[in-house]
């Protein structure tokens, strides 16, 4: 396969004006007639003419009026064309039923739907399907079906046709079509320059009651992206439509957000708080992407964080806003930690704006969404509010209607402030995660002393990136006096060097630091610090991140000593989670958090990074006791807490209560180790939200008791497709270790199973790469049902087969034996016959 290079960009060698696309929708026989007017690029390298075409049947073509004979391959034509402007013609066939790869036009349970980005319109029809060529378009849709949509407004509809025109041009990965039988909820929105909005949420019959939330999500995000960017929407019409067969979580197409129904559709009945939030952040995002993606779009895939990066940055900045700053960002630290950092420091690692790749589907990636979101807030950091705002208004006022680059992004920041970001732009260009070593030293003096903080700077190699270069790194600082008092507030220290030192004098006695504050940069931050320090920086910490990673440090250091078999400061570890638990002057979403161990991958990353073999199991181990003896210490304060955060009146997805819930969970999944399952059955039998039912269902699962919640849960929901997910993922990610593979192989068997859905493949087969402990058995039964089912899914679906290996990114922090049984599982799968490119890509690199 080839490898395409940012270095060899060049623009395309016409321009479109306009497109014009008919289709004549018939599931195994859709006609998809185009007619776009091109014009040669000035200044463009000279070039064949070149469309992007792939599983296309021309049927015919033509070039102002005469039919052409262009030479057609496996990814698109050629053809001698005018030197001036010229209209093109073609008449195309395509098949949207037996596509399975959801990529392009494909059916999903009799609705046709599309799914353009990266590059799937080239399955449409023959097209420069690449981001920088943007054009209005006119598209008619011809079909029986009652609902027929597309981009942009309404311009005309009759017996079985609709026509939609898009004034604003875009580029072919932004293009969609819906039809089929489907139902609206409606409302409205007046933007503050009084554009009166219609707004959709199309949905299956039967769905409707589950749009209210969406809708209200959808209306918060346009007032929010108003008063905080100055952002109006800019069509007549909104349009989101659930579908049910769906790579991704959705899909910001111009004014026709396609969603997986899993990240719109939600019910109190059906839905857990976990799932409302993340909707509430997805509608948010993709709306947000109106103005951060398709009115000012990207030049190439390489420049993919521009705006994924951003809308990510402005999402996270929405649910904020709408729920708790320090709540969000200690989440999304956790996702970062969890994921980005993960592939960061592995096989897998790339810079936040990559250089080369086979396969673009394959850099939909945590670094470059997660990490291109962490550069976004570095930048903000380092240049204060204000510039930053600034900065965006001229991004928008300079090039709206454009496919830009980072370097026009950073530009923007440089011509408002005047600062030099030249190193600043490394974050783009060099990959892995930094490390931040902490030394330092206190030397008292009449006038009061002087502490300084040395920090040293260094980046591990990466893939392809041996040697790095020092970064620029904004690292929040906070000094408290020994009594708890905050004698220095925050400030930024700017981080150039590889080694640099940073004074604070006229101290009355040495402080406590309290370091990185906010997580003010994505970075490993390595300091040595007593079991007494964090517990302090846990009680006394101004800042609520920090508060929150001093429980976190103090957790990590407990469950690293007990498996390396040294004494563990476990009576400390759990009388300052019991202060934190009963503090009543903390939010309880807040409390909830600093109740939760560590994940067991975090735990294998952390003692990987001391240098140690993880063993899942021995984590799993540690886990589970330490949860028993905080359940055995703190049972009173728990039952209390189980008993005051229950909450009354009619379920309410909001901050407040949903942080009430999870407070509660927290206290339950702990009593559940020592009640024998006695609340949970209680409140499994009594719930009427599916936060309360999933959470009771989760703990019986957790102690081998859930037989019957299990059997009556399905007999309850066997009719709700979103919610048997739930059944089918949570019986294998928290299925005991030894019993995992062979729970989720007996799940494959069952009538329900339907692999082809990427949400039900995830949940068992992605379920089962979420239980490290029963990933990684010693028997390699885990490793080899992934991978027998990554090899029958590829052909199928490539896409969510390549991103579905990732389970696989982490192997080499294991021992020899599972090293070798997981290297032998992914040869089995590159060795397939025909295996996609997506997929082939995938695993060489983790094999490397
Ligand atoms: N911009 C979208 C990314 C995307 C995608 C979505 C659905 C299916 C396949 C996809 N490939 C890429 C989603 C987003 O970031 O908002
Ligand atoms: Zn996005």
């Amino acid at each position: 396969a080839q490898t395409i290079y940012l270095a060899d960009y060049a623009p395309f060698t016409h321009t479109v004006e306009q497109v014009h696309l008919t289709f004549r929708l018939a599931p195994g026989a859709t006609r998809v007639l185009s007619r776009i007017s091109f014009a040669p690029t000035p200044n463009a390298p000279a070039g064949p003419f070149f469309l992007h075409g792939e599983q296309l049947n021309l049927i015919s073509a033509r070039i102002d009026g005469a039919p052409v004979t262009p030479e057609v391959t496996a990814t698109g034509l050629t053809c001698p064309v005018p030197d001036g402007p010229f209209t093109w013609e073609a008449e195309v066939e395509i098949s949207p039923e037996t596509n399975t790869a959801l990529e392009g036009l494909y059916m999903s349970r009799s609705m046709y739907c599309t799914q353009c980005e990266a590059e799937g319109f080239r399955k449409i029809t023959f097209y420069p399907d690449r981001p920088d060529v943007m054009a209005p378009f006119t598209v008619r849709i011809e079909s029986d079906l009652p609902v027929l949509l597309s981009n942009g407004n309404p311009t005309g509809n009759g017996d079985g046709w609709a026509e939609w025109t898009d004034p604003w041009p875009k580029p072919a990965y932004l293009f969609a079509l819906v039809a089929g039988e489907l139902v609206n909820h409606a409302d409205r929105f007046t933007t503050a320059s009084g554009r009166d909005v219609e707004l959709n949420i199309w949905v299956r019959p039967g769905d409707e009651h589950k749009c209210a939330f969406g809708m209200d999500a959808l209306k918060r995000s346009m007032q929010w992206d108003e008063e905080v960017y100055g952002r109006e929407y800019d069509l007549d019409v909104f349009n989101i439509v659930a579908v049910d067969d769906f790579n991704m979580g959705a899909m910001e197409n111009k004014g026709l957000n396609i969603f997986n129904s899993s990240a719109v559709l939600a019910s109190p009945e059906t839905s857990t708080d976990a799932n409302f939030e993340r909707i509430e952040g997805i509608i948010a995002h993709e709306y947000f992407h109106n103005w951060t993606g398709n009115r000012i779009t990207c030049r190439d895939w390489f420049q993919l964080c521009l705006k994924e990066g951003l809308t990510v940055f402005r999402d996270q900045q929405f649910t904020g806003d709408m729920r708790s700053h320090a709540v969000k960002r200690i989440e999304d630290v956790l996702m970062l930690r969890g994921r980005q950092f993960r592939e960061d420091n592995g096989p897998l690692a790339h810079p936040v704006r990559p250089e080369s790749f086979v396969e673009i589907n394959n850099f939909y990636t945590a670094t470059v969404y997660e990490k291109g979101a962490e550069v976004i807030g570095m930048l903000k950091r380092l240049v204060g509010d204000d510039a930053y705002y600034q900065a965006l208004d001229l991004y928008f006022d300079r090039h709206d209607g454009q496919a830009c680059t980072i370097e026009d992004w950073l530009k923007v920041f440089e011509d408002t402030t005047g600062r030099d970001l030249s190193q600043f732009k490394r974050w783009y260009a060099q990959a892995g995660t930094p490390r931040v070593r902490v030394d330092e030293a206190w030397s008292p003096g009449p006038k009061g002393g002087t502490y300084t903080l040395h920090l040293r700077q260094t980046t591990p190699p990466t893939p392809g990136q041996p040697d790095k270069e020092p970064l620029v790194i904004p690292v929040a600082v906070g000094l408290l006096s020994p009594n708890g008092d905050e004698v220095v507030p925050t400030q930024v220290l700017e981080f150039t060097e590889v080694s640099q030192a940073f004074k604070f004098e006229g101290l009355a006695s040495r402080p406590v630091p309290s370091i990185l504050r906010g997580f003010s940069a994505p970075v490993i931050l390595e300091r040595q610090s007593s079991a007494d320090e964090r517990a302090f920086l846990l009680a006394h910490d101004t800042d609520p991140f920090n508060k929150w990673e001093a429980g976190r440090g103090l957790a990590k250091d407990v469950l690293s000593r007990t498996i390396a078999g040294k004494p563990a400061p476990t009576a400390s570890f759990v009388d300052a989670l019991h202060a934190m638990a009963a503090d009543t002057r903390l939010d309880p979403a807040f409390r909830a958090l600093a109740l939760r161990l560590p994940a067991q991958d975090d735990m294998a990353q952390t003692l990987f990074d001391s240098g140690l073999t993880p063993d899942p199991l021995q984590i799993y181990s540690a886990l589970r006791h330490l949860r028993e003896t905080i359940a055995a210490q703190m049972g009173g304060l728990l039952a209390d807490l189980y008993d005051e955060m229950a909450v009354p009146g009619p379920y309410r997805p909001d901050a407040e209560d949903s942080g009430r819930r999870s407070l509660r969970q927290a206290a339950l999944s702990y009593l559940t180790l020592i009640d024998g399952g006695a609340r949970a059955r209680t409140q499994f039998a009594g719930a009427d939200n599916m936060t309360e039912q999933l959470g009771a269902l989760s703990c019986l699962l957790d102690i081998g008791a859930a037989d019957t919640a299990l059997a009556d849960f399905r007999t309850q929901w066997q009719n709700d497709r979103l919610v048997m997910d739930k059944w089918f993922g949570l019986q294998v990610s928290l299925a005991p270790p030894d019993t995992a593979a062979v729970r989720a192989n007996a799940l494959t068997e069952d009538r329900d199973f339907d692999w082809k859905n990427p949400n039900r493949f995830r949940a068992v087969i992605g379920g089962l790469a979420m239980n490290p402990a029963g990933f990684h058995d010693p028997s390699g039964a885990s490793y080899a049902l992934v991978t027998d089912w990554l090899i029958r899914l590829d052909p199928v679906n490539p896409q969510t087969t390549a991103r579905m290996s990732t389970a696989f990114e982490t192997w080499k922090r294991y021992d020899a034996d599972r090293q070798g049984m997981i290297r032998e599982n992914l040869e089995r799968l590159a060795a397939t016959p025909g295996l996609s490119r997506d997929t082939t890509e995938m695993v060489s690199r983790i094999l490397a």
